[in-house]
């Protein structure tokens, strides 16, 4: 699937200055440094839409970016603020935070919401509590596990499975290093948005067959 075009919209941390609905709406949040910004750009196949940085605390307030995808469909990706960031006091490092949450409860286009993890540091009580708040407000989760690529080859299938057990749910494998878990992340969301897929040619190979 070919992104068509990617702009950056704005970046703001007041909700109000948010665009108004017109897309469906994908959200990524994980903590600071987890590998949200670069998990966007990997998407989006542009090395450079969002800013990224090996310093934690680079994305401060929500970034929007639209997407136009083949054949026309539009998509916002919404880059939330990295939580559980040292340098803040010890109550705000707690908690993920009133403006995620805000956004969160509010936006009527969003469909689901990625919480990313690193696949070696696990799962943390900061991404448990977020991953049970957007549980209560109904909201589709589709949980990575990023930088799949820093672990040995070998290692990936048996970490992944013990993540999946650890969360109680499907864990989608990434690398946005590599570009590894793209394809499935990708149509995962596409139909969490209700945008139609593009013909799998390989599975339109074999009807045509069969
Ligand atoms: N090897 C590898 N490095 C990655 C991957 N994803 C992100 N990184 C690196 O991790 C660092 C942090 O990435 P960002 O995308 O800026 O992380 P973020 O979650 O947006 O960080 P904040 O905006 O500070 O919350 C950068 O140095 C990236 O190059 C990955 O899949 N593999
Ligand atoms: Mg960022």
């Amino acid at each position: 699937m070919k992104i068509h075009d990617a702009q950056f919209l704005l970046s703001t941390t007041n909700l109000a200055e948010l665009p108004p609905p017109a897309y469906a709406e994908i959200a990524f949040a994980g903590r600071s440094n987890v590998g949200k910004s670069s998990l966007i750009n990997s998407l989006a196949q542009r090395k450079k839409l969002v800013r990224t940085s090996n310093k934690p605390g680079a994305t401060r307030g929500i970034n929007f970016f639209r997407l136009t995808l083949e054949g026309g469909a539009m998509l916002d990706l919404v880059d939330l603020p990295g939580y559980g960031y040292a340098q803040r006091s010890k109550k705000e490092r707690r908690s993920w935070g009133p403006l995620i949450e805000s956004f969160l409860s509010t936006r009527p286009g969003l469909r689901a919401v990625v919480p990313i993890i690193d696949v070696r540091r696990g799962i943390e009580e900061d991404d448990l509590d977020l991953i049970d708040y957007l549980e209560s407000i109904d909201l589709g989760i589709y949980l990575v596990a990023t930088k799949i690529d820093k672990i040995p080859r070998h290692q990936r299938k048996l970490r992944v499975e013990a993540l999946r057990k650890e969360a109680g749910r499907r864990v989608f494998p990434y690398s946005s290093e590599t570009g590894e878990g793209r394809e499935a992340l990708f149509r995962s969301l596409l139909r969490a948005a209700s945008i139609e897929l593009p013909r799998d040619p390989e599975s339109a190979g074999s009807a045509a067959e069969g």
